[in-house]
């Protein structure tokens, strides 16, 4: 290890971890329709898989965002003018770095938090914001986005960073609740830069989760491989498809693995024995699209309120700078 100084805190130990994700697994899994938590896929595997899956041709999201930001990271810092940036949901932490480089460029730069549910992925962005930016403080806490915001504390010229549309795997009833808890954890003055994925072709949609090489399933199957690491489940993935549409009702792609013969699957460590029939389904993952207005109906009461909606040419995904108001938020 180089002399890169970071810190790394973890939100809960191992078998707390394990015994929380037991009970959400089995509480999905005997609901109806079954559903699995879209954050377990993300072990070094799913996260190296949705690394891939960036690059593809017919994943516009992570591209377009990218140079959205390139081009309004300056102005975003000249707004808020923050010292501190938190990233919540980071992953491999590329996108970070314009903002933490138009934060140094304006004198201002001075902490950055990480957060994210994969400790070895956030580990190495730890390591490599702290050898790029050798005065910079740099903390990493593995954690869950929506359960242990606690973890960052008061805010304060603190800038907040929320990319590549994560937020859009939270079902919009659960949006205006944690855009709160942001806010309580940020000061009036500071700001919460979310990345949203917008309403388009559906068409376009539907080929941004099914990709040609299939690299989307083999994410989408890699969640049933988590199941079997860490609780000794014994699926067999290649008895499973990946299908995903688009639910224009809701405005949402649904990932789902639909069972191709009648089976069972044992899961010890969730008590789980569970019998599927032939075209049985489970629900992976919802995956947002919003308008302007959509989005912006979710803002009254949060403490948030909308200061730029920035987006591309194509009209594909939307950079959004809500502003903590002073206001008291709804969450308590
Ligand atoms: C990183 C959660 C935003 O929903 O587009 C990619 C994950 N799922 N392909 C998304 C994902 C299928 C991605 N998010």
């Amino acid at each position: 290890m180089s002399s890169a100084l970071y810190r790394l805190e973890a939100a809960e130990g191992d078998d707390e971890r394990a015994a929380r994700m037991a009970e959400e697994i089995r509480a999905g899994l005997t609901a109806r329709p079954r559903s699995l938590p879209s954050k377990y896929f993300y072990d070094d595997r799913g996260s190296g898989l949705f690394e891939d899956i960036t690059r593809l041709p017919e994943y516009y999201l992570t591209r377009t965002e990218e140079r959205l930001l390139a081009g309004i990271a300056g102005d975003v810092v000249a707004r808020v003018r923050p010292s501190e940036l938190v990233e919540l949901g980071s992953g491999a932490g590329r996108k970070i770095r314009l903002l933490l480089e138009a934060m140094d460029h304006e004198g201002l730069l001075e902490r950055c938090v990480l957060m994210d549910i994969n400790a070895s992925f956030l580990a190495d962005s730890a390591h490599t914001l702290a050898a790029v930016f050798p005065d910079l403080g740099v903390r990493g806490v593995v954690g869950d986005f929506v359960g242990d915001l606690d973890l960052l504390g008061p805010g304060g010229n603190r800038l907040a960073a929320f990319f590549a549309s994560t937020i859009g795997n939270l079902h919009p009833d659960d949006v205006p609740p944690f855009l709160a808890r942001v806010a309580d954890h940020l000061a009036p003055g500071d700001a919460f830069l979310v990345g949203v994925d917008l309403v388009k072709d559906v068409a376009r949609l539907e080929a941004a989760y099914n990709d040609a090489a299939g690299v989307t399933a083999e994410f989408n199957k890699n969640i049933l491989r988590v199941m079997n690491e860490r609780l000794g489940a014994d699926f067999d993935p290649d008895a499973f498809e990946h299908v995903a549409f688009y639910d224009p009702l809701h405005a949402w792609i649904e990932m789902r693995l639909r069972s191709l013969k009648l089976q069972r699957v044992r899961i010890p460590a969730a008590r789980l024995d569970l019998a599927f029939e032939a075209g049985e389904e489970i629900r992976t993952e919802i995956s947002c699209k919003y308008t302007y207005e959509s989005f912006a109906a979710l803002l009254p009461g949060t403490g948030l309120a909308l200061d730029r909606w920035y987006t591309d040419p194509e009209h594909l995904f939307a950079l959004v700078l809500l502003g903590r108001t002073a206001e008291h938020g709804l969450s308590r």
